[in-house]
């Protein structure tokens, strides 16, 4: 029995110091101390001796137990000390490398240009109002004077959803659907995406984003309109920028006016930009037709008004002096970094 324990505490110490890591050390003090284990089993045995041999072997066994478990503990000990550290090498974080950037996104291009011309308008006591793409005929045509037969609803430019239903084509009605539901001063600006069926090419999109404006209320003058446009366009490219009106013909509008801003590039020298006419054309607008009024409810007699219209892919195009329009919609980040 004695030489039996004493294989068993070398065997046990020898193969402790081959032991990698914490669960096999487990293993192994099982097969040793636990219920089934090899000392276990010798502890067991003793009641098979003599009373007098008990007491030496009892001592034995306890020492051989003793030492195994101190054994066991240095060896956990020295394997939770290499697992600890293989951790902390493991997840070591070098805190001096440089940090990961995050993509941040940024305003489109007719979005920069879209706040800017509604900071203007609000700050001139416009109101700003949206309303819906999908429009009844009778307000996108019939009640801005655009009869059934008109060129201008030409079937060739109009995407129609049916007999009555379009898609609007400019953002009128907006401005007549608030004439039809409220009474004047009438003081608003309408932004908005319009559709017309136009082939893509650099300077035409099926859809594209307009601005319009209209102001109604008695004494309202042509003054009003330059004025209102002067200062507009003052404050869209800088002070020394000036209006000048074209004779031009709208439906809804009488007189009518193409208007041009001094060219921003070159000051009103010419340049490439403005075609050598020191000039760019940049909104339509005019007296709001008597007739419009009428069908929209006000009294013409009464009052006045005068309105306006501007593409805003246009602005960002002089703005930005992007070469093609198709730009403005492929979101390629190549284009709309520039935009930071
Ligand atoms: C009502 C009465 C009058 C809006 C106006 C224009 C002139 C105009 C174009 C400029 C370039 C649109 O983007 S564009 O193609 N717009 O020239 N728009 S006056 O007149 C109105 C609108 C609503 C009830």
């Amino acid at each position: 029995m004695r030489e039996q324990l004493a294989k068993i505490v070398e065997q046990a110490l020898e193969q402790l110091k081959g032991v990698g890591d914490s669960a096999a050390l487990e293993q192994l003090r099982v097969r040793i101390m636990g219920k089934k284990g090899e000392l276990t089993a010798i502890l067991r045995g003793m009641g098979q001796l003599s009373p007098q041999e008990r007491p030496a072997m009892g001592q034995l066994v306890n020492e051989a137990r003793r030492k195994l478990e101190e054994a066991i503990e240095s060896c956990g000990q020295r394997l939770q000390q290499a697992e600890k550290e293989a951790r902390l090498a493991r997840e070591a974080i070098d805190v001096t490398l440089p940090g990961r950037e995050r993509a941040l996104g940024s305003l489109h291009p007719m979005n920069i240009v879209l706040e800017d011309l509604l900071e203007i308008f609000t700050g001139m006591g416009f109101e700003v109002v949206e309303g819906p793409e999908v429009e009844y005929d009778h307000y996108n045509f019939e009640l801005l004077n655009l009869p059934k037969n008109h060129p201008a609803r030409d079937a060739q430019d109009t995407f129609y959803i049916d007999d009555n239903i379009v898609l609007r084509t400019h953002t009128s009605p907006v401005q007549a659907r608030i004439m039809t539901t409220r009474k004047p001063p009438i003081r608003i600006v309408c932004p908005g995406r319009v559709y017309r069926a136009d082939e893509v090419d650099a300077t035409h999109s099926p859809v594209f984003h307009q601005i319009e404006g209209l102001v109604i209320d008695e004494h309202i003058s042509i003054g009003d309109l330059k004025g209102t446009l002067d200062t507009f366009a003052q404050r869209l490219y800088g002070e020394g920028v000036v209006t000048r009106f074209r004779p031009s013909f709208f439906p809804f509008t009488e007189p009518s006016a193409e208007v041009d801003l001094t060219c921003a590039n070159c000051h009103g020298k010419g340049c490439k930009m403005c075609k050598g006419t020191g000039w760019i054309e940049v909104l339509g607008s005019g007296m709001v037709n008597p007739k419009v009024l009428d069908m929209c409810g006000i009294d013409s007699k009464r009052y006045t008004g005068f309105a306006f219209g501007m593409g805003i892919e246009r602005l960002a195009i002089l703005r930005y002096n992007v070469p093609d329009m198709r730009y403005l919609y492929e979101n390629d980040l190549r284009f709309l970094r520039q935009f930071r």
